[in-house]
């Protein structure tokens, strides 16, 4: 399926750029080019999950995993809230440790806990538990991603990977972590096997990545949602040279690169090859600009928690947070972080119609 055409070309090639020709005059697609939009475009972080029926009816009997490589079950996740919110990108639906599932890492996904590695990372021996990963390790994500471009149209589809950093934290500690202890301990007590590890990391989310571009994805975004727990000089020392190889490689689509609680890293996480900023909900957006510098589009930031505020509250913080976005050269409208499970789907819609309505 992934050969190699006389020509040269990729057999998916055709699909792909009809696809990116579709979606190229998106507002998504056009923020992210720091271009002039109609309207600020929006969509959520965690938007396909739990806090949609249609999401926990379609989920009934079948595990995370499971759902991540059933092609149908993928591409109708994806698009219930495209459906439902009118939102202007999808996201594919899978998780950041799918790929390391697919090389052959033994982990869950534990429903309430997250990932949850059965063998931590600990020696140089567990380098050879991360070979590169191939299009013929996820045939399920080009399948997928071709049926979703087809149904989407003109609607942009965002792919998405764990960043290296973040997939260490899950590697090394074994699961989701507070304080990230044993993934610190590793990276600044033996820097050479954390470099060793950051670079088998970079080499498989830029594969996850390759595989989503090239079956027709019009956007991608990595995720370091732990980074923020470094001080931006060990960033920059043990961290982003691994995301900007990753970010460089993939330069053909537009690229967002987020964190939670990143607010000291805006800067170094733009200059590590980013095209848009993705920042959560701690630091006005104004100020974020001011941070991220020139040359960079912004995306967020609304607090996934003021949903559950009342109705005139939200309508005033997302205009508060659309004149702030003003002061970008392009802003993509999104939460802080992932919607939460509790969210009442409706609330979001609302926050669609405004963000649309504009001020
Ligand atoms: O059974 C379930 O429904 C499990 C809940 C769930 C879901 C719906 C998990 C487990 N992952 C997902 C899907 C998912 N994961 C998406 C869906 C696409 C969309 O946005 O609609 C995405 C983008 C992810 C990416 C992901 N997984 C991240 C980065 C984004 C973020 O939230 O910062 C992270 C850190 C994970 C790990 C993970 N997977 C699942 C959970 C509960 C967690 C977090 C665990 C922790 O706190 O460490």
């Amino acid at each position: 399926m992934v050969g190699m055409t006389a020509d040269g070309s990729a057999p998916t090639s055709a699909a792909r750029n009809a696809a990116r020709t579709a979606t190229r005059e998106s507002a998504f697609v056009k923020a992210c080019h720091r271009e002039p939009v109609p309207h600020t475009p929006v969509w959520f972080m965690r938007q396909a999950g739990r806090a949609l029926p249609e999401y926990r009816a379609l989920r009934e009997g079948t595990e995370m995993l499971q759902a991540c490589t059933t092609p149908d079950l993928v591409t109708e996740i994806t698009l219930q809230p495209v459906r439902r919110y009118g939102v202007d990108a999808a996201i594919f639906f899978s998780d950041i440790v799918v790929p390391l599932k697919a090389i052959g890492v033994d982990l869950d996904i534990v429903p309430g806990v997250g990932p949850v590695v059965a063998q931590p990372f600990r020696t140089e021996q567990d380098l050879d538990r991360l070979p590169a990963l191939t299009p013929e390790h996820v045939p399920y994500v080009t399948e997928a991603v071709q049926a979703l471009t087809g149904e989407l149209g003109a609607t942009p589809l965002i792919g998405f990977a764990g960043a290296p950093f973040t997939l260490a934290s899950y590697l090394v500690e074994g699961g989701p972590s507070k304080n990230h202890a044993a993934t610190k301990a590793l990276m600044y007590g033996q820097p050479a096997l954390w470099s060793a590890l950051l670079d088998r990391l970079a080499t498989i989310t830029l594969g996850f990545l390759r595989v989503q571009i090239d079956a027709g994805v019009s956007a991608v975004q990595l995720f370091d949602s732990w980074v923020g727990a470094l001080p931006a000089a060990d960033y920059r020392a043990y961290v982003q040279p691994h995301s900007a190889r990753v970010l460089a490689a993939v330069a053909d689509v537009p690229r967002i690169h987020f964190g939670v609680g990143t607010g000291e890293l805006l800067h170094d996480m733009g200059q590590a090859g980013a095209d848009v900023v993705g920042v959560d909900w701690r630091v006005p957006l104004s100020d974020a600009v001011q941070r991220i510098g020139p040359g960079k589009a912004v995306q967020g930031n609304l607090d996934p928690t003021l949903v559950f505020a009342p109705e005139e509250v939200v309508a005033r913080k997302v205009r508060e947070t659309l004149e702030q976005g003003r002061a970008a050269e392009g802003h993509v409208f999104n939460l802080g972080h992932g919607v939460l499970p509790e969210t009442d789907p409706d609330a979001l819609l609302r926050v669609v119609e405004l963000v649309h309505a504009g001020l």
